[in-house]
Parts: structure tokens; C-alpha cells; sequence
């Protein structure tokens, strides 16, 4: 029987996706721009068994791996049994979101056991499965910088990810500072639909999207760490404001995502470079230059209560394989 591996990098959008324009088929209001990265690595595996039902071992929500299992079987009308494993590189339980690359990590594994390939520049496809798995999956189909357009037709067909920059273009590290490992209350789709209906700061928070898109893909572009990294803390910040202002409030932050901004913010007084992104979630991603990195974790670790992960931007997608196996 043959077993079928592929791996997926996580990622963390600099500039956020914070709204669908259709529910149904997960689509994006506004376009993205992302870092995958290097070791936080989700892997799946695929195999064919002699079984009545299919053979789950999975952590997570179930129902985006069954989602997208059923949206390749729809495609390709081959419903034989699988035995389905995804593990994460990263510690499970870190409060770290890990529906992007494990989403990623199984659409690229059954792309390859169904036959339409690995790779979503070749076969576009394969982020309109991972895309109804995890919005946010369809980033970790690439390595680098990358951008999510949303696109604009009502099937999503343009709603696709591009490689803008290999990693090596403006090399960043990145200490994920852990406050809390708990599963988040609320999550990201429910409090998306909550900013939808509520809050006044949801036009505006896309509105000025385009601007922001472009004005980080142009830092990149000139390798400007400083720019990249105010428009990153700005956009982010705008994102959860969003949500502070919706009936209820939203509010992911904890006491410790406080601590670790404003540490954040007298580095940067104290000359070091460093700025921060957090998402549906207390944990906050700090990124650096490489070469400060192993400073600024010294610094950071002093703080109580924290734990911190480190890692970079990833250059290259870890290879898939497809092999005869007992
Ligand atoms: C992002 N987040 O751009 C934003 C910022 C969280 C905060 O994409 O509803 O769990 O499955 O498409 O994939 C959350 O991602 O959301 C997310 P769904 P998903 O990274």
C-alpha cells in the first residue's frame, strides 16, 4: 500500500485577514501578506487501508480535515478507506494556531494521493481545498513572503496564494513569546462574524487593506525592516481593535501579551530592533534581524510567565514523498 507524506509550514500574516466575503466557501474580504516559517512544520500522512471507515488520528477540529478529505473525494470520486495522521512539529498545546499548516500539510499530502500534485502554482486548486479547511492555510502553501489575494470571483478561483519574496530577500528571525497555552475561547471565524455585524471599526479596518498591502510589499521590496515592521504593528493592532469594539468585545489579550508589547516597544527605545504581531490569540510573535535574535531571547525570557519559541522565515517548502510501504 502506498503511504504518501507532505509537510506545511505555519505562518504569521504581518498584514491580517480579518473578514469573509462568503462564509460558505471561506473567502476572504481583503487580501493578506504572510511569513512561513522555517520549523514550526505541520506533517500529514496518507494510506490507503483495508478498513470499512476511514482511520482518523488527528488533533484539533475534525470537521476542516473532513472538509477537506470530502472536497478532494467530490473531485476525484475515489472514496477507498484512508488512514489519516497529522502531527505538528511545534509543542501541541503552545496556544500556537496550527490549523494553517496542518490544513496545508493534508491538502498537499492528498493532492499527491489523489494525483493532482503538491504544489499549488501548479494546480490552483489545491487552495481552494485548503482555503475551506483554514483561510489561513492557503499561505502555508508557499514559503517566504507571501500574499493571499482575496480575488474578486464569487467561485474563488482567483482567491489565490504568490510567492513574493524568498526569505532570503529580507531575513528575519522570529521568538514566539508564549503567555497562555489554553485553547483560545472564542474562535477566529466566530469573532470574525462578531466584528462583521458589530463593530464600526470593520469597513474601515478594510478599507484601508490596499494601502497596507502595498505599502509592506514595497518595505520588503526595498528591504526595510523598520517600515515593515510599523506597518505590521499598526496593522495588527488596528485588527484587534476591530475587535474591542464590537458588541461583546473581543479581547484575546492577556496580562502577559501587555508585558511582552510594551518590552517590545523599550527595546526598541534602547536601540534594538524588534517588532511584534499577535493574532486570535494571547501569544505574541516577536521578530528580529537574525543576528539579534539570541539577545533579544535573553531579554524576553526574563519576563514571568512567559515561554518562549524560537525560529525564522522559511526558504523552502519541506519535500513530499509517495512510496510503497506495508
Ligand atoms: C491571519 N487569523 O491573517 C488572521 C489574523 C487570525 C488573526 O487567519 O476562519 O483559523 O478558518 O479562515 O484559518 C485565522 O485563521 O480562520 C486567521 P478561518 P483561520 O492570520
Amino acid at each position: 500500500m502506498t503511504i504518501t507524506r507532505a509537510s506545511a509550514p505555519s505562518n504569521i500574516a504581518l498584514i491580517k485577514y480579518w473578514g469573509k466575503r462568503d462564509i460558505p466557501l471561506n473567502l476572504p474580504l481583503t487580501s493578506s501578506l504572510s511569513v512561513s516559517l522555517t520549523s514550526m512544520l505541520s506533517h500529514a500522512t496518507i494510506q490507503p487501508i483495508d478498513a470499512e471507515a476511514d482511520l482518523w488520528d488527528i488533533q484539533g477540529d475534525p470537521a476542516k480535515s473532513l472538509r477537506v478529505l470530502s472536497l478532494f473525494r467530490r473531485l476525484t470520486d475515489d472514496r477507498r478507506p484512508l488512514s489519516i495522521r497529522i502531527t505538528n512539529d511545534f509543542p501541541s498545546g503552545a496556544g500556537l494556531a496550527s490549523s494553517a499548516s496542518s490544513m496545508a500539510a493534508l491538502t498537499r499530502a492528498l493532492g499527491l494521493f489523489f494525483g493532482l500534485g503538491d504544489d499549488v502554482e501548479r494546480e490552483p486548486r489545491l487552495a481552494s481545498i485548503a482555503r475551506q479547511g483554514s483561510g489561513s492555510a492557503v499561505r502555508s502553501l508557499l514559503p517566504g513572503y507571501v500574499l493571499w489575494d482575496a480575488g474578486t470571483d464569487p467561485t474563488g478561483r482567483d482567491s489565490l496564494p504568490t510567492r513574493l519574496f524568498p526569505a532570503s530577500h529580507l531575513p528575519m528571525a522570529l521568538l514566539v513569546c508564549v503567555v497562555d497555552r489554553k485553547v483560545k475561547p472564542i474562535s477566529s471565524s466566530k469573532a470574525m462574524e462578531i466584528s462583521r455585524q458589530t463593530s464600526p471599526l470593520y469597513g474601515p479596518f478594510h478599507q484601508r487593506n490596499p494601502l497596507d498591502i502595498a505599502a509592506a510589499c514595497r518595505a520588503i521590496e526595498a528591504q526595510d525592516l523598520p517600515t515593515l515592521g510599523r506597518l505590521a504593528e499598526d496593522n495588527c493592532l488596528a485588527m484587534h481593535k476591530v475587535m474591542w469594539e464590537s458588541t461583546p468585545p473581543v479581547d484575546y489579550f492577556q496580562e502577559g501579551t501587555h508585558l511582552v508589547i510594551d518590552t517590545v516597544r523599550r527595546l526598541r527605545d534602547e536601540g534594538f530592533f524588534c517588532f511584534f504581531s499577535i493574532d486570535a490569540g494571547p501569544n505574541v510573535k516577536v521578530f528580529c534581524r537574525p543576528e539579534d535574535q539570541a539577545l533579544l531571547a535573553e531579554r524576553l525570557k526574563l519576563l514571568p510567565g512567559i515561554a518562549l519559541l524560537q525560529d525564522a522565515v522559511c526558504s523552502a517548502l519541506p519535500p513530499s514523498t509517495s512510496e510503497a510501504g506495508g
